[in-house]
């Protein structure tokens, strides 16, 4: 029997943390069956998307996902990263691949071929969900965006056509891709630029969708990054105003990940849940466990961490590290 349509755990952005999603799954009663495929009685798992890139176990974190997809006890959607690998190996000249695909490309090295099986399998997985009660994507719901594609692709999934389509940046698929799987972003104004913590030169910021009637740039800002003191009380001008998105709060719960949170896990809102909270970059592992409610409650907010005293196996050796270091 498969698991039950609203018993969902919704998890964040892995990035090849394979250990980390491990702990979780066994944290939220999950248990390798006799093919070694994670599983639960009553539940299933919906994954957030960006299971590839930056982390040490890229290859794991897919096998698992994705054998749990292929039984039934998962669904996949595709991050930002997802979107770029696929079209940089399905479209473009294969040793020009972005450095942000370098992790993955390493450890896939001896396996040429799984890799190219991966991003078949990639491909055939939903870009959104709209489940009636809940919506799931991996950065925004945009509704005009997201029920137009919706309408000619019910499943959720995309196609190599799409994906060619979305090379041309004034094509709707460029718009949809973008503006779900990497979020509404804003401009700087004057032409101003801002360098983020990890050193990356950018001259727009990401915002929020859910901020009503926002007033200036600080109002909409997402992203652990500030904006330049000067700017962030300056008032929105109407232009940028117009490009914001709108998800209200009367709206079904919105899962989404993306966003690098820093801290202790917390919902946005009684109908936003962003789970992702850097778990590669040191932070939390984060799933929600729906179970179908209209309101969302930040007690089924469930994580793991790089350093939580319950690994001991990776806090002990970390433990040892820094003391000797020292
Ligand atoms: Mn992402």
């Amino acid at each position: 029997m498969l698991p039950s349509a609203e018993a969902i755990d919704v998890i964040g952005d892995i990035h090849g943390c394979a250990t980390l999603l491990k702990r979780l799954l066994d944290r939220l009663g999950y248990r390798r069956n006799r093919d070694g495929v994670w599983h639960h009685p009553q539940r299933r798992v919906l994954f957030l998307g960006d299971l590839i890139d930056r982390g040490p176990e890229i290859v794991e974190t897919v096998e698992i996902a994705r054998a749990m997809a292929e039984q039934g006890h998962a669904t996949v959607l595709l991050g930002n990263h997802e979107i770029s690998a696929l079209t940089a190996f399905f479209l473009r000249d294969e040793r020009r691949v972005p450095r942000i695909h370098k992790e993955t490309v390493e450890q896939y090295r001896n396996c040429p071929e799984r890799w190219r099986d991966t991003l078949k399998w990639l491909l055939e997985c939903p870009l959104c969900i709209d489940g009636g009660s809940y919506r799931a994507v991996h950065a925004c719901w945009d509704a005009t965006l997201a029920e137009r594609f919706l309408d000619h692709h019910p499943d959720g999934r995309i196609d190599r056509h799409m994906l060619m389509r979305a090379c041309d940046p004034q094509s709707f698929s460029h718009m949809l891709f973008g503006r779900l799987t990497r979020g509404p972003q804003l401009a700087l104004p004057d032409d101003r630029s801002m360098t983020s913590r990890d050193g990356v030169t950018r001259r727009t910021f990401r915002t929020s969708f859910w901020a009503c009637k926002p007033r200036c740039y600080q109002d909409v800002l997402f992203q652990p990054d500030p904006l330049p003191p000067d700017i962030a009380q300056r008032p929105l001008d109407d232009a940028s105003k117009r490009r914001l998105v709108f998800y209200g709060p009367d709206q079904p719960p919105l899962f989404f990940g993306h966003y690098w949170r820093q801290g202790r896990p917390e919902l946005i809102s009684d109908n936003l849940a962003c789970l992702d909270y850097s778990g590669v970059k040191g932070g939390h592992l984060v799933a929600y466990r729906f179970d179908g409610e209209a309101r969302l409650s930040a007690d089924k907010l469930v994580w793991v961490s790089v350093d939580d005293p319950a690994d001991i196996g990776a806090s002990k050796a970390d433990m040892q590290c820094s003391q000797i270091c020292q």
